[in-house]
C-alpha cells in the first residue's frame, strides 16, 4: 500500500513543461493513476513473496533455477530456457546470434525495444500486419493476426535472408489485440517449407490464450494453459519480459529448441548478463516468476482482467470516444489522429493528448505513434508512424473499478473540449528509441 497524493493542476501544468511534454520526465509521486505501462508494475500475490522467501542465491545450479525451469517448461515445453533480466535482453542475445547485417526479421508487428535491437545488428525489422489490424474503430476477433500471403511472398521470392519470423502475443502496438491459433499453425506451416524457425514473442501469452479460448471455435472447452501449451508448441523457441503476464516486476526469458543456438546464447549471456543459471536475476525473482506463470493463467483472474479492461474501452467508446475494437487484453487504445483531427500526425497528437490527461487528471498514459515508431528523414521531415494511438495500460491487481471511474470522468473531460488541444514539435531527440527521453514544445 502507498498513498497518492494530488498535484494541482497549476502544479500538474508547471510539471509537464518542466518535462517537456515527455511523461516518462515526470516523477511517479507527481502522478495520480500510472497507465504508463502494465509492465512491472505488477502486484504480486501472497504466493509469490511466500517464494521469494525460499529464493536460494547460490551463483550456480541453484534450486530456484530448477524450480523457475521446471514452471517455464511445463508450459512452453523448451528444451532451453535461459533466464534475463528483462524482455530486451532476451532480444538483444537472440538477434545477436541469429541475425546477421542485411538479414530480414517479420512479425506481425514488432514492439518498440524489438525493432531497435533488431535494427541494432543490421537487420531489417519488416512488420506484416493482417490488414484488419489497420481498421482501427472495426471490431474483428483476431486484429493481431500476422499477414501470411505476405509471408509466404517474401520466403517464397528468396534473396533476403530471413533466419527467423516472430509473432508478438498480444500485438502490443496495433492495440493489444490477439493472434489466432489457426494464424500460428498457418505461420508455422509457411516457415516449415523453408526451414525458418518461428519464435513468440510471449510477454502476454496468457491474455492471448484466453482471447483464443473466448472468440476461436473449438478451444471454449479447454483451460489456457492447454491453450498456451498448443500456442508454443507452434513455435520453435520465445522471447519473454515476463514483467506483464507472469506478474512480476523484473525479469525475462529467452527459450529455443536448437542446441547449437542455445550454446552461443549462453555463452553471450555470461558476458553481459550472467551465468546461465540466474541471468542477471536474484534466485527469489526465479521464484516469483515461476509462480506468477501459473497465476497468469489461472481462468478466473483472466476473466476479470479481460472484463476490466473492455469496462474502461467500453464507457470512454459509449461516449464517442474513437478507440481500438474491441479493446485490447492489457490496454485501451485511443485513436488520437480521430480524437485530434485538427493536429497533424508530424505534431505528434498521441503526445499531445497525453499531456491533456496528465494535466486533467493527473493520469499518465503513453503514446504509440508518429513519436515511437516515426523518424524524422533527412530533409528534416517527421515520417509518421502507421497510426497515432494513446495507450492507457493497466498494471495487474493494482487499481480498483472506482479508479478506472475516475479515468474515464477524465478522459470525458478531455473530450469536450478537445478542439481546444494544440500540437507538439521536438526540441530534443535521442539517435535510437526516442520516445524515451525526447523533449517537445507547444508547436507554434
Ligand atoms: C510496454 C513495454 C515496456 C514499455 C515500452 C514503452 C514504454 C513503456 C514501457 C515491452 C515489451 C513488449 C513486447 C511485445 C518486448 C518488450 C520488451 N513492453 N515485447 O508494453 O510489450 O520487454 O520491457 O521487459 O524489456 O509497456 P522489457
Amino acid at each position: 500500500m502507498e498513498p497518492i497524493r494530488q498535484r494541482t493542476r497549476a502544479e500538474r501544468e508547471r510539471l509537464l513543461e518542466e518535462a517537456g511534454f515527455n511523461l516518462f520526465l515526470l516523477n511517479s509521486d507527481d502522478i495520480l493513476i500510472d497507465l504508463l505501462t502494465d509492465s512491472g508494475t505488477n502486484a504480486m500475490s501472497t504466493e509469490q513473496w511466500a517464494a521469494m522467501m525460499r529464493g536460494d542465491e547460490s551463483y550456480a545450479g541453484s534450486p530456484s533455477f530448477a524450480r523457475f525451469r521446471a514452471a517455464v517448461q511445463g508450459i512452453t515445453g523448451f528444451r532451453h530456457v535461459i533466464p534475463t533480466h528483462q524482455g530486451r535482453a532476451a532480444e538483444r542475445i537472440l538477434f545477436h546470434v541469429m541475425c546477421r547485417r542485411g538479414d530480414v526479421v517479420p512479425n506481425n508487428t514488432h514492439f518498440d525495444t524489438t525493432r531497435a535491437n533488431c535494427e541494432y545488428v543490421g537487420a531489417e525489422a519488416l512488420d506484416l500486419p493482417a490488414p484488419e489490424g489497420a481498421e482501427t474503430g472495426r471490431p474483428h476477433p483476431f486484429k493481431g493476426n500476422l499477414d501470411t500471403a505476405r509471408l509466404a511472398e517474401l520466403l517464397e521470392r528468396g534473396g533476403k535472408r530471413v533466419p527467423l519470423v516472430m509473432l508478438t502475443v498480444t500485438n502490443n502496438s496495433g492495440g493489444g489485440q490477439p493472434v489466432s491459433m489457426a494464424n500460428i499453425r498457418a505461420v508455422k506451416a509457411i516457415c516449415a517449407r523453408h526451414g525458418v524457425p518461428v519464435y513468440l514473442d510471449a510477454c502476454r501469452f496468457a491474455e492471448n490464450a484466453y482471447f483464443i479460448k473466448l472468440r476461436e471455435p473449438g478451444y471454449a472447452g479447454k483451460t489456457p494453459r492447454e491453450i498456451a501449451q498448443e500456442m508454443f508448441s507452434l513455435a520453435d523457441g520465445c522471447t519473454m519480459s515476463a514483467k506483464k503476464d507472469a506478474i512480476v516486476n523484473i525479469g525475462g526469458f529467452l527459450c529455443t529448441n536448437d542446441d547449437a543456438v542455445a550454446q552461443a546464447e549462453k555463452d553471450l549471456l555470461i558476458l553481459t548478463e550472467g551465468f546461465p543459471t540466474y541471468g542477471g536475476l536474484a534466485g527469489r525473482d526465479l521464484e516469483a516468476i515461476a509462480v506468477g506463470l501459473e497465476e497468469g493463467l489461472e481462468e478466473e483472474y483472466l476473466r476479470y482482467r479481460i472484463a476490466s479492461t473492455a469496462y474502461l474501452g467500453d464507457h470512454i467508446a459509449a461516449a464517442g470516444v474513437p478507440i481500438v475494437q474491441p479493446p485490447g487484453g492489457h490496454a485501451i487504445y485511443i485513436d488520437a489522429r480521430a480524437f485530434l483531427p485538427h493536429i497533424p500526425p508530424a505534431q505528434f497528437p498521441g503526445v499531445a493528448l497525453a499531456a491533456e490527461l496528465y494535466v486533467e487528471g493527473g493520469i499518465r498514459s503513453v503514446e504509440i505513434g508518429t513519436l515511437m515508431f516515426g523518424e524524422r528523414g533527412a530533409d528534416g521531415e517527421e515520417r509518421p508512424a502507421a497510426q497515432d494511438l494513446l495507450r492507457l495500460a493497466i498494471p495487474r491487481r493494482v487499481y480498483t473499478q472506482s479508479h478506472i471511474d475516475y479515468v474515464v470522468e477524465v478522459i470525458l473531460e478531455v473530450w469536450r473540449r478537445r478542439e481546444a488541444i494544440r500540437g507538439l514539435e521536438l526540441t530534443y531527440q535521442a539517435p535510437f528509441l526516442r520516445h524515451f527521453t525526447a523533449r517537445l514544445r507547444r508547436a507554434a
